[in-house]
């Protein structure tokens, strides 16, 4: 089984020997327990204690008369709020650091990028001219802290988006209000007996995700940059070899920035590297996973010791002397891994604790002091280590590609633009562009569908942009490295040798799904490729999707204007009318579209049939990727046509009812 599961000589290696010491794993877990099977398609409503009502059949309804449609859509909403609220929440914190600091009161901090600062503060309507960064940055913060909790009118960053594409939020109702107030509406419209027609419910989950991903994502993002540092490219490693043997391993986990960045700090001063090597360590290691992984990577170039599913297996190499986590994606099984080796599983937000791991509280006012609290305490478990056994494996990676730095290494400081992108694209050099983003989830084979997606779209010419832990698989493999040039189309080469930049590109953490929706607004602006995200041959794919979060990113890519291709399996997969809905009926009302497709193959065939569709409509010049001869490497593109594809969805959806 375990040579199945994963792609990763390096997992494979972990499950071995944890199987050899009867260890269980999520792997082990996902082959013993089966989904249910009425809950994977989206056909269980438990919204009030008269149920939970299962529906089979499509005429069948829940107790209260709730259709299959209605219930569907609820269930979708609410997975799509919850992750839109995780990064409101995710960005309400860094708002409240960044207040800290202007005010003075958050130990250790500080602005570390003033340029962004007066940008943003432009963005809010802020004066910049005559001030100190402290009383900008103040002014900033309370006014990102101000449209969670605005009630009218829009969020600030909406008119970031382009004008074409605002009007019609506005046309169809769905600008976000406020941030926190499209999430409880969410929680209000699906509560027992409230709206019940799915196509209002799903037009709202559109609004819900705008508030996340031009709202609590985006200032994550911006706020983070502000305070930590704008990302440029850095040279970095991935997989699980970054352990050592010989020094105390920190691994932080999770993805807010803050507390990370400070235990960084307090694992570079000379009293903690002294008091490592009294307890007979050779240095502090420090290391990331998941998403805060990203963040300290594009920063600093912090090794990343794995992605989502590896977070165990960390831990089972026996050389962690502490994980530290704080939000999102942490596996409450830590604890038990833990129970086998001598790691501390320390918890450290307000917002989480894990029953049986250490909590040390981070809070911004102290928190220097408790990142010094928590190195400390790693050290102070270096000395019962045990077994070690950490597998060979990494690779060398380049990551840290912002925004604004594509954008620069395109023209210079002085001339920055998206010109060349727009016109290798208009010329057919290179075909489009996908952001391949998310999760790993543990009933598909590890890294594979990312791995695939990759490799293939480059192969046709397509820009990939990458984030989260599918960016981390990218650098496990060698994606993110010059090296990957090799494998691109010939026209995608040519660019990206011209340019100076890798044909995969790391752009960051979930959050930073955000820095994407800029690049779709500037490539859109910049001219040439229409006027709206809508118009741009560009797709998204999340292949091994498991998060909620996930779900609020791909929507807020459709409702900006992008069609957007998860694998794995369906959440809505029990009805044909939702399954309809998502793609043609917000397909007509936004441009884009939500797909959920299984097979990887059709995804990739999905993604260049939605690039070349748009390339047609555009009028440019025909993608013919022998121009630049190196045959040998491309896979031609044949995609479905939709209507195939479409008649091949409905009529399985159909005939399972
Ligand atoms: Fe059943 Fe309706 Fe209650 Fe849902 S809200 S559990 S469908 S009775
Ligand atoms: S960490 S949300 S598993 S990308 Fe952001 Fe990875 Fe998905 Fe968590």
């Amino acid at each position: 089984m375990q040579y199945e599961v994963s792609m990763d000589p390096a997992v494979q290696d972990m499950l071995q020997y944890a199987s050899a010491k009867g260890w269980e794993t999520a792997f082990d877990r996902a082959a013993a327990l089966n989904a249910c099977p009425i809950g994977h398609e989206g056909n269980c409503c438990s919204n009030c204690f008269m149920g939970p009502c299962r529906i089979v059949g499509r005429t069948a309804t829940g107790i209260c008369g709730a259709t299959q449609e209605t219930i569907q859509a609820r269930n979708l909403i609410r997975h799509i709020a919850a992750g839109a609220g995780a990064h409101a929440d995710h960005g309400r914190d860094i708002a409240f650091v960044l207040l800290g600091t202007a005010l003075g009161h958050a130990q250790g901090f500080e602005i570390k990028d003033v340029a962004k600062l007066n940008r943003v503060a432009g963005y809010f309507g802020i004066a910049t001219e005559r001030r100190s960064k402290e009383e900008v940055a103040r002014d900033v913060a309370t006014a990102a802290i101000a449209d969670f909790a605005r009630q009218n009118g829009e969020i600030t960053y909406i008119k970031r988006a382009p004008v074409p594409r605002q009007e019609l939020w506005r046309r169809l109702g769905i600008a976000p209000r406020g941030i926190d107030r499209e999430i409880v509406e969410t929680l209000h419209r699906t509560n027992m007996g409230v709206d019940q027609d799915y196509e209002h419910i799903l037009d709202h989950a559109l609004r819900v995700s705008l508030a996340d991903g031009w709202g609590g994502s985006m200032m994550a993002t911006d706020l983070s940059d502000i305070l930590f540092g704008l990302p440029k490219p850095v040279m970095g490693k991935a997989n699980l070899a970054v352990l050592k043997k010989d020094e105390v391993n920190i691994v932080i986990h999770g993805h807010d920035p803050s507390l990370s960045e400070m235990i960084l700090v307090a694992t570079r001063e000379p009293e903690a590297i002294a008091y490592a090597r009294s307890k007979g360590a050779n240095g502090i290691n420090l290391v990331g996973m998941c998403c805060t992984a990203n963040e300290i990577l594009m920063r600093h170039g912090i090794p990343v010791a794995g992605n989502f599913a590896q977070q165990e297996l960390a831990i089972m190499t026996g050389a962690v002397d502490a994980m530290v986590v704080d939000v999102q994606c942490v596996m409450e099984s830590l604890v038990a891994a833990a129970e086998h080796v001598h790691t501390k599983v320390i918890t450290t937000s307000p917002k989480a604790r894990i029953r049986g791991a250490m909590h040390i509280q981070f809070s911004e006012e102290e928190a220097l002091s408790v990142a010094r609290l928590i190195v400390r305490t790693g050290i102070d478990n270096f000395p019962n280590r045990g077994e070690v056994h950490i597998p060979e494996q990494s690779s060398d990676l380049i990551a840290g590609f912002s925004h604004e730095y594509i954008n620069y290494m395109q023209g210079g400081v002085y001339r920055e633009s998206f010109r060349p992108l727009n016109d290798n694209i208009m010329n057919g050099r290179i075909r489009g562009a996908a952001g391949v983003v998310g999760c790993n989830n543990v009933r598909t084979t590890h890294d594979s569908a990312h791995m695939y997606l990759i490799r293939e779209l480059i192969r046709n010419d397509v820009l990939v942009v990458t984030t989260g832990c599918g960016a981390i698989a990218s650098g496990k493999y060698g994606c993110l490295s010059p090296e990957m040039m090799e494998e691109a189309g010939p026209g995608l080469r040519e660019v990206c040798e011209a340019i100076g930049v890798p044909p995969v590109l790391h752009v960051g953490s979930c959050v930073d799904n955000s820095r994407i929706l800029t690049i779709l607004t500037q490539m859109a602006q910049e001219g040439g490729l229409g006027e709206d995200i809508s118009d741009l041959p560009a797709v998204g794919l999340a292949p091994e999707w498991m998060s909620e979060k996930a779900l609020a990113i791909g929507t807020y890519f459709v409702a900006s204007g992008a069609h957007v291709i998860f694998g794995v399996e369906s959440p809505v997969g029990g009805s044909w009318e939702i399954t309809r809905y998502i793609l043609e009926g917000w397909e007509e009302k936004t441009g884009g579209g939500l797909i959920f497709e299984p097979d990887v193959e059709k995804m990739l065939q999905l993604a260049l049939h939605y690039i070349d569709l748009k390339r047609q409509a555009l009028k440019l010049e025909e993608y013919q990727p022998t121009r630049y001869a190196r045959s040998a490497t491309y896979l031609p593109g044949d995609s479905l046509s939709p209507e195939v594809y479409r008649a091949g969805l409905y009529s399985l959806k159909e005939v399972g009812g």
